[in-house]
C-alpha cells in the first residue's frame, strides 16, 4: 500500500502536525484542557485521518517514533501557550497500547518533560482498555509510576471495548472519557443514558472526573450537566484546532 509507504517519509519531511480540542466544564462552558490529535498533512492526498494511518503506523511500528514526536510536539506547544497567553492548559495526550506497554516509554515522558519544560502535572496520557489485553499488571504498575510523578492516565474511549467495570476499579486512571457513540445515543436510548449515568456515579464515587465525548447540541450538554458529567468535549464547543488558534480563543478562556 502506498500509504504505508509514505509514512516512513512522513516524520522525516514534518508532514504531521497538531491540532487540541478544547474541553470545557459542563457547567460554565470555561476551556479546562485539551485533547492533542495528530494530523498528517499528506504532500498529494491532502489530510489523511488519524482513523486511517494511527493503525498502519502500529502496523509498521511507526507509532513509536511518531508518537514519541507527538508526545514532544503537545509538550512543547502547551509550554508555548503559556508563555504567550498566561494560562496553564492541561493537554491529554492519546497513547497507542502498543507505545505505553514499550519499555522505554516511562524514560520518554520523563525526557519529553524535561526537554519541554512542561509541568507533569499539566501533561494527561489518554489511553484505551486495549491496553489491558496482555494483562493488567504491568499496566497498573507503570500508572501508580506515572500517577507518582505527577502524570495523570485517562481511559479513553470507555464503553466501546470489551469494558469491564473491574478495569474501573483496578487502574489507577483519574479519568474516564465517555465515547461519543455513547453519549449521542443517550438522547433516544434510555438504556444507554442509564448506563452513562451509573458510569459518572460510578466514577465520582472512585474519585476520577468524566468527560463525555462527541456533544454536539445545547440540549446534550444541559443533560450531561444535569447527569454531573465534569467536563464536555464535542463539535457543539469547538472543533480540534492549531495551536494558532488555540492561543487566541478569548471567548472560552478562564
Ligand atoms: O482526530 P480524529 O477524530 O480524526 O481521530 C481519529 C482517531 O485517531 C481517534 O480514535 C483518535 O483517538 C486517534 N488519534 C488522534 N490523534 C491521535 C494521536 O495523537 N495518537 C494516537 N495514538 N491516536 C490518535
Ligand atoms: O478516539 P478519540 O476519542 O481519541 O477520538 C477523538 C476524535 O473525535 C477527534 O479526532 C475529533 O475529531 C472527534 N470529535 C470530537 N468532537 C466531535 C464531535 O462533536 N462530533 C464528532 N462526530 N466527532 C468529534
Ligand atoms: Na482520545
Ligand atoms: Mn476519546
Amino acid at each position: 500500500l502506498a500509504l504505508r509507504q509514505d509514512l516512513y517519509t512522513a516524520l522525516k519531511e514534518q508532514q504531521f502536525e497538531m491540532h487540541y480540542q478544547p474541553l470545557v466544564d459542563s457547567l460554565s462552558g470555561r476551556l479546562r484542557s485539551v485533547e492533542a490529535l495528530v494530523r498528517w498533512r499528506h504532500p498529494s492526498r491532502g489530510m489523511v485521518s488519524p482513523c486511517e494511518f494511527i493503525p498502519l503506523a502500529e502496523q509498521t511500528g511507526q507509532i513509536i517514533p511518531l508518537g514519541r514526536w507527538i508526545l514532544q510536539q503537545a509538550c512543547r506547544d502547551m509550554v508555548d501557550f503559556s508563555a504567550r497567553t498566561g494560562h496553564d492548559l492541561p493537554v491529554a495526550v492519546n497513547i497507542s497500547s502498543l507505545q505505553f506497554l514499550r519499555d522505554g516509554f516511562l524514560e520518554d515522558v520523563k525526557h519529553t518533560l524535561a526537554e519541554s519544560g512542561l509541568s507533569p502535572m499539566l501533561l494527561e496520557l489518554e489511553v484505551t482498555e486495549s491496553v489491558l489485553l496482555d494483562g493488567a499488571e504491568p499496566v497498573i504498575e507503570l500508572m501508580q509510576t506515572l500517577k507518582a510523578k505527577g502524570i495523570r492516565v485517562a481511559l479513553d474511549d470507555f464503553g466501546t471495548g470489551f469494558s469491564s467495570l473491574s478495569y474501573l476499579r483496578d487502574l489507577p486512571t483519574h479519568r474516564v472519557k465517555l465515547d461519543r457513540s455513547f453519549i449521542q445515543a443517550i438522547e433516544t436510548d434510555h438504556r444507554m443514558a442509564a448506563i452513562v449515568q451509573a458510569v459518572i456515579t460510578m466514577a465520582h464515587n472512585m474519585d476520577m472526573s468524566v468527560v463525555a465525548e462527541g456533544i454536539e447540541s445545547l440540549e446534550l450538554q444541559q443533560d450531561l450537566a444535569r447527569r454531573h458529567c465534569d467536563l464536555l468535549q464535542g463539535n457543539y464547543f469547538a472543533r480540534p484546532m492549531s495551536l494558532a488558534d488555540l492561543k487566541v480563543l478569548p471567548s472560552l478562556l478562564p
